[in-house]
């Protein structure tokens, strides 16, 4: 077993290689996001952090949130969500719950009113099926809003959802008037 506070260093590192700035460790992620693990373990060396083989794979079994999956042959490894590089994580659409919810905090009502709920760095905006979920992520940033997002409503108008494999839903954009509560957003 490695450490806590090493895993989350190599937990970070690899969500660094594999969802926001493969180049910079020398990876090159296949279409679908995939690099093989011994790629990855070789590349936190540019950090002076190399990781073992056990160590990645013990960060993969270990993670809170099932941030990373392998490959069925347990080869490769990729991001499960939470990409600013574009890759196809090839899921299917699907139809979502009614309701799901996003955590976000008040300094960004304002312009989530004015503009919906937007991917920012990210490819997708990212939703939560409850509200729990929802309070911890939106809580990363301070005192913790949970919208409702309308999501029955928006795929009935074509709106695009998947589920990432450790539950997280995704979406391109939600337009402000699937959420609620609306204006005065509090
Ligand atoms: C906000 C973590 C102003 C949005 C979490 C959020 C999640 C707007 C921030 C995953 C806006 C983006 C994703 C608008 C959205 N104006 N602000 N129009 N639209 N925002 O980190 O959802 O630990 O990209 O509310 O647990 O916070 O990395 O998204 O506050 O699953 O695995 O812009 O990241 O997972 O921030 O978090 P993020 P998020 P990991």
């Amino acid at each position: 077993m490695i450490g806590r506070a090493r895993a989350v260093r190599i937990s970070k590192l690899m969500s660094f290689a594999l969802r926001h700035d493969p180049g910079a460790l020398g990876l090159v992620l296949d279409p679908a996001g995939w690099v093989t693990v011994s790629a990855l373990g070789a590349a936190p060396a540019a950090r002076g952090e190399p990781a073992t083989l056990d160590e990645i794979r013990e960060v993969v079994t270990t993670s809170d949130k099932q941030r990373f999956a392998l490959s069925e042959d347990g080869t490769q490894i990729r991001a499960n969500q939470g990409h600013s590089v574009e890759v196809d994580l090839g899921l299917p659409p699907l139809e979502p719950p009614e309701l799901l919810f996003h955590g976000t905090v008040e300094r960004f009502l304002a312009s989530i009113a004015a503009d919906g709920l937007v991917p920012g760095a990210r490819t997708h905006v990212h939703l939560s099926a409850d509200e729990d979920t929802a309070r911890a992520v939106g809580g990363r940033r301070g005192a913790a809003v949970v919208l409702h997002v309308r999501a029955r409503a928006m795929f009935e108008e074509g709106f695009l959802f998947h589920r990432a494999e450790n539950g997280v839903w995704l979406t391109k954009a939600v337009p402000a008037r699937f959420l609620m509560p609306r204006a005065p957003l509090r």
